[in-house]
């Protein structure tokens, strides 16, 4: 789970929330495609190379963080536009979604939506292959529509 900046923990740290929820084994890590390169690239080669399956990235603005990160990894690459800046998180949408064709990032929606749902994207791929995940993400939809069905309103 890896983010551009210290300040997009308050949005990612809906994702890491949900990915321990669900018990799934991760890490959260500040790089940033444009101020360490380097240190991103070393960092998404080594986890590739650890059997990482699935590969998460918040960031702001220009986002080229997910991008740079599906370049490095043939892994599920999930992107979450956080809202920031002139353009609200419109801009970081657009990069992620935008990915030109061959190197592909799930983008999310902006902001704390995306962010949860990023988690529950990535349970639901490895969901796929473990069937502990399938079992909790199946009994999490179930808890959900369950106070859908039992809420109640003032008329
Ligand atoms: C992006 O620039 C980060 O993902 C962050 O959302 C945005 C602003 O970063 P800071 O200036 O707050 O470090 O790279």
């Amino acid at each position: 789970l890896l983010m551009g900046s210290a300040s997009d923990w308050e949005t990612m740290e809906r994702t890491h929330k949900v990915l321990e929820e669900f018990g799934v084994p991760h890490c959260c890590k500040v790089l940033s495609a444009h101020r360490t390169p380097d240190l991103l690239a070393a960092f998404v080669r080594e986890n590739d190379a650890k059997g990482a399956e699935v590969f998460i990235a918040g960031a702001g603005l220009a986002a080229a963080l997910p991008g740079a990160v599906a370049a490095l990894t043939s892994r599920p690459v999930l992107g979450v536009p956080i809202q920031a800046g002139a353009l609200n998180g419109h801009d970081a949408l657009l990069a992620m979604a935008q990915m030109p064709p061959g190197i592909p990032v799930g983008a999310l929606a902006i902001g704390t939506p995306g962010a949860t749902n990023a988690g529950l994207l990535a349970v639901a791929i490895l969901a796929n292959k473990y069937p502990e995940y399938d079992a909790k993400l199946k009994r999490y939809r179930e808890e959900q529509a369950a106070k859908v069905a039992s809420a109640t309103l003032p008329c």
